[in-house]
């Protein structure tokens, strides 16, 4: 078996994503998601110009192989572009694999440790009032799990992932006006001040139950980070994503030697190298990997399975910026692995995105349930994604009050 052709396609409704189509001599065909959020053309680029000429001619069936000759056989190894590349190709090897097979891929992994995975929806607010709303708004459609970010009272703006405008899939990450970014403002002092009693009053509100998580998105320093994460710990809160910026990984320690708060950290890692040794330490509790940007289904399994001699379940990035190639291969993975945690799960409704993307994954009751059709489970339809193109986005730059840059 052969692959004889490979095509990429980028564009979406509302959202530039970069689709992979691997055509084999048997009729079968293969779909991968290489979209890097907001660097939608550079893996498309990478893909087109140096690896579908050299895929042509492989055997789809030696995924392991592949992999191996994408990732070992470039010299300059890794990076974010070049693992978006590679977790399309593996993608769209296991789907083949899986239709090869006649087998939905959680089957190829060992079958299904649950029906349903459970998600977590976004909830936002530009003030307190605001954001208890749209947390009933999800607890209603039956939710169990809430990321909540709330305006900071004192912050000249809105604070992470606070939308302009209001409504579910509202694109509060990418700006579509163009490449050069917009300026956010973060001011440390009145966020530890104000968020762990905003906290508190959603914890007083919507009783033990709910899952509450709150993402951080990088902008602490450890020691403010371990004094936030104690701060918090009446609220039990399910997670506290990237209290800081991961690059020193060293510094975590100082998070957990004050504080029992669960951490989720890894969505903008690309590597398994970039996650071994939070998870061997045990200075996380959730990996947050994506499947597109860490390479594909292959090493994410890996670090699944690492993960769970290590207590540290998975919580698979699914902010929008991947589409539902990569939501599909992650939710195989969900179906599948015993240390399955919780899914990050954004409600676009939009029905040109299913439109573009056929399939039967269903979502019900804040609960992801798995298709049982072949492979991955999701189609492309090339005909809806002649409507789309390509339209350049970036994500907001942060300063702080007096104009220092800062970690987005
Ligand atoms: O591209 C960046 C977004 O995916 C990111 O800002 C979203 O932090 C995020 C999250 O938790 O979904
Ligand atoms: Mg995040």
């Amino acid at each position: 078996m052969k692959i004889t052709d490979a095509r990429v396609f980028v564009g979406g409704p509302k959202k530039n994503y970069v689709t992979l189509k691997i055509m084999t001599d048997q009729g079968v065909y293969g779909l991968g998601d290489a979209t890097l959020n907001n660097r939608e053309t550079l893996p498309a680029a990478y893909l087109r110009d140096y690896l579908i000429p050299a895929l042509i001619g492989m055997d789809p069936r030696n995924s392991e192989d592949i992999w191996q000759f994408l990732y070992r056989g470039a010299y300059f190894r890794g990076g974010p572009i070049a693992m978006a590349a590679y977790g399309a190709i593996d993608m769209a090897l296991w789907d083949i694999k899986g239709k090869l097979a006649n087998m939905p891929l959680y089957q190829l992994f060992g079958g299904k440790s649950r029906e349903g995975a459970m998600v977590y929806a976004h909830a936002t607010g530009a003030d307190l009032p605001d954001l208890m709303d749209s947390i009933s708004h999800y607890v209603e459609q039956g939710y169990k799990a809430v990321r909540v970010q709330c305006g900071i009272p004192g912050m000249p703006s809105a604070s992470y992932a606070v939308p302009e405008e209001k409504g579910e899939g509202k694109h509060y990450i990418t700006d579509f006006s163009g490449v050069r970014p917009k300026v956010e403002t973060w001011d440390t002092g009145p966020y530890m001040r104000y968020m762990p009693g905003a906290l508190a009053e959603i914890r007083a509100r919507f009783g033990p139950e709910l899952h509450i998580l709150h993402d951080v998105h990088h902008r602490l320093t450890p020691r403010e980070a371990a004094e936030f994460a104690k701060a918090v710990e009446p609220v039990g809160l399910y997670w506290l994503e990237d209290p800081t910026p991961a690059e020193d990984q060293e510094a975590l320690k100082l998070i957990r030697q004050h504080s029992t708060t669960p951490i989720a950290i890894g969505e903008v890692f690309n590597s398994a190298w970039q996650c071994n040794k939070l998870i061997e330490q045990e200075l996380i509790d959730y990996i947050r990997v994506a499947v597109t940007y860490a390479g594909g289904i292959t090493p994410v399994k890996r670090i699944v399975d690492l993960a769970g001699m290590h207590h540290v379940k998975t919580g698979f990035h699914g902010a929008p910026s991947h589409s539902p190639l990569c939501m599909a291969a992650q939710a195989h993975i969900n179906a599948w692995a015993p240390n399955f945690g919780i899914q990050e799960y954004l409600v676009l409704g939009t029905p040109e995105c299913d439109a573009l993307f056929p399939s039967e994954h269903r979502m019900e009751n804040g609960m992801v349930y798995v298709s049982d059709a072949p492979g991955l489970g999701v189609d492309f339809d090339e005909a809806e994604a002649k409507k789309y193109s390509f339209s350049p986005g970036s994500h907001p730059v942060v300063r702080l009050t007096d104009g220092t840059l800062w970690n987005y």
